[in-house]
């Protein structure tokens, strides 16, 4: 086989423009009850469904076909009791540190956020996601990869989709600085922490914050040309 044949289109299907309607409309109807939660419950959730997200997030297009994402999948409890210390470390110096910023601390005022993130013990899973700049379409390789912020980010799309799909809630957490997730996670130095996702059952009686739910009107996201 030459590195450039091609096969039929494997598994296409097509949808009667009245079913496309409906699909469309039902998925924007479900996707909106998708809301980003910071209060989780501690009940378990079963490896296999988020093994079965992280399959899905590893269909994502990418650059090159590299696939420049790593999952590190984290249930134990001393490591997601790791994670919370070096976690909340970094997040004191932005926040009461002065590194975040009075514009930014502005911004987040809404959401009401601060250093402290209990729900990185309380969580039954976390997955840390790593950008590989280096790499290749097979693992182990150490080739140039290609957009790599896009394809991560379209990967994560996937894998927050996937796992609401499946009933979870999720947190896209972005402590900042990421890099120890490197050292807890032992992933090597070519890789760059992207996003801790936090992935569960959302606490009893968990609230969001009102800032949060207010979504740009149509007619001010797209442009019709
Ligand atoms: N990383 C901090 C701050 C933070 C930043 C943004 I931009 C947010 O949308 C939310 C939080 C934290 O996780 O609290």
């Amino acid at each position: 086989m030459q590195p450039h044949d091609n096969i039929p289109l494997p598994d296409y299907r097509e949808y009667a423009p009245d079913e496309m309607r409906v699909r469309a409309a039902d998925f924007l109807a479900d996707i909106r009850r998708r809301h980003s939660v910071r209060e989780f419950s501690d009940r378990a959730v079963p490896r296999e469904v988020i093994e079965d997200c992280i399959r899905a997030a590893g269909t994502a297009p990418s650059g090159a076909n590299h696939q420049p994402w790593h999952f590190a999948l984290i249930g134990n409890p001393d490591i997601k009791a790791k994670v919370r210390l070096r976690a909340e470390q970094e997040e004191r110096g932005f926040y009461d540190g002065g590194k975040a910023g009075d514009e930014w601390l502005d911004a987040l005022a809404p959401l009401g956020t601060d250093a402290s993130k209990p729900y990185l013990e309380q969580a039954p899973w976390l997955i840390a996601i790593f950008a590989q700049r280096r790499g290749g379409i097979e693992t182990g390789m150490t080739r140039k990869n290609y957009y790599v912020a896009e394809s991560v980010g379209i990967a994560t799309g996937f894998l927050i989709t996937a796992l609401h799909n499946a009933g979870l809630a999720t947190l896209t957490h972005t402590p900042k600085p990421m890099n120890f997730l490197n050292e807890i996670c032992a992933r090597p130095e070519h890789e760059r922490a992207y996003i801790l996702l936090v992935a569960g059952y959302p606490a009893a009686g968990a609230t969001i914050p009102v800032h949060s739910t207010i979504k740009k009107p149509f007619e001010d996201i797209v442009t019709i040309l």
